[in-house]
């Protein structure tokens, strides 16, 4: 990329012009082999030891990521204990979200539970009630899934016109894990389910208690009881010791210190799923039991966070893409505000309900773009815009924006968040 005018250079061309220069790409075509002291000079990290194996028992993330972390926004909420965090996938590649950076929202606090502490009731319409300790769980047969967990909030400032400028903060109240567990039918079974059982009623340790009904039919289907996640316990932030997992369904059902599940005939109608979690529409009335998460799509890079910083030429535009109703199966790139699109390429084939990472290897001619993803899923959905969205929806929604989402990509590269209409 020597000639950074010359429009037709191709990713071939790139390449062997970036060798030939002798490591330029990196440097931004400042530096040549010959006189490139990170190649002729013997550099600190090779004149003495580095750590020994017990200098860090459980690894951190080095320095130099110590902007890859969880971000909040202070106004949002009236304070940080009742609140949300956003996880940094501007910054992450992949699909699987670590730990100590996925998003968290709690209504009470992140509460500290210890396993010897812990009891998991099964109550109501069974022929057996029921109480687990920790130990007990981990007597049933084990299960693993990935699964992405979405607040149904997320995107939820967004419905009026484009605010937060930054898909961690658009788009960050995501996470996508590997969950060990025992599936809750397993444990429903050992209970009995009595005929007239047709909802359970799942609630959380902590002092909201955040209690939700789920019908039978999907308790009976995938909702697992997980302890593990990404192979570790669960953090105490994710919920630890067990938290319930309902793939595609609203994170908010996704009960964290999980402590009691209650078998019913009819739903609860709790806080959380009449004043709370409803979507109210533009004649004033509400949508409830919206429980899945309709495909969505956004583009981690190029985006605000994540601006291009080496010019034209190969490009690598990169996102996430996800739904509750089953797997991805093609995701659509736009460059033009949604005038044309190109498929993008989906790095692994699409798995229930996670999430999937798509790439678009773009030839980038140094123009401003208008930069947009479409998801479509197994059902053949296909992810609406913004406006076709409010014209269902009205404005007076929060819940369940999964609208498509453009980035202002300048001749700087730099990127803004904007609506396209
Ligand atoms: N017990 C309990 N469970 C809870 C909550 C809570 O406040 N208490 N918050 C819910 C909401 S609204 C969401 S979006 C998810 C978030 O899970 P995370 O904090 O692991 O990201 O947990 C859900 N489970
Ligand atoms: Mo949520």
């Amino acid at each position: 990329m020597t000639d950074k005018s010359d429009p037709t250079t191709t990713r071939r061309g790139f390449l062997k012009t970036g060798l030939a220069a002798g490591g330029a790409m990196a440097a931004g075509g400042a530096a040549n082999a010959a006189g490139d002291p990170l190649i002729t000079e013997v550099q600190p990290w090779a004149q003495e030891l580095g750590d020994g194996v017990d200098a860090t028992p459980y690894g951190m993330p080095i320095e130099f990521e110590s902007d890859v972390v969880r971000r909040n926004v202070e106004w949002l909420t009236a304070d940080t204990i009742s609140s949300i965090n956003f996880t940094p996938i501007h910054a992450l590649d992949g699909t699987i979200t670590p730990q100590g950076c996925a998003f968290e929202r709690h209504h009470s606090g992140a509460i500290e539970l210890r396993k010897e502490d812990y009891r998991l009731m099964i109550n109501g319409l069974v022929d057996t009630p029921l109480i687990f300790t920790y130990e007990d769980l981990e007597r049933f047969p084990r299960e693993n899934h990935v699964y992405f967990c979405e607040c149904a909030a997320n995107t939820g400032m967004e419905w009026a016109g484009a605010q937060l400028n930054g898909a961690q903060f658009t788009h960050g109240m995501i996470h996508n894990m590997e969950y060990t567990g025992v599936s809750l039918r397993t444990l429903l079974e050992e209970a009995g389910v009595k005929p007239e059982g047709k909802w359970v009623y799942v609630e959380g340790a902590d002092a909201s208690s955040n209690g939700r009904s789920i019908p039978l039919e999907k308790a009976l289907d995938d909702v697992l009881v997980a302890f593990k996640a990404n192979g570790e316990a669960l953090r105490k932030e994710h919920g630890y010791p067990v938290r319930l997992v309902v793939p595609g369904w609203e994170g908010n059902m996704w009960v964290k210190w999980l402590r009691r599940i209650e078998v019913g005939d009819q739903p609860w109608e709790s806080r959380e799923e009449t004043s709370k979690y409803t979507d109210t529409l533009e004649d004033g009335t509400s949508r409830k039991w919206t429980w899945e998460m309709d495909a969505k799509s956004v583009v981690t890079s190029p985006s605000p966070q994540a601006p291009i910083t080496h010019g034209k030429g190969p490009l690598v535009i990169t996102g996430l893409a996800w739904s509750g109703r089953g797997a991805i199966t093609r995701v659509d790139v736009s460059v033009d505000g949604g005038k044309s699109w190109k498929e993008a390429r989906l790095a692994a084939p699409g798995q229930d309900k996670a999430i999937s990472r798509f790439y678009l290897d773009h030839d980038w001619d140094g123009s401003e773009m208008l930069l947009q993803s479409r998801a479509i899923d197994s059902t053949g959905y296909v992810q609406p815009t913004k406006a076709q969205l409010r014209d269902v929806r009205g404005l007076n929604s929060i819940y369940h924006n999964n609208c498509i989402q453009t980035w202002w990509v300048k001749e700087s590269g730099e990127a803004e968040n904007v609506e396209v209409s």
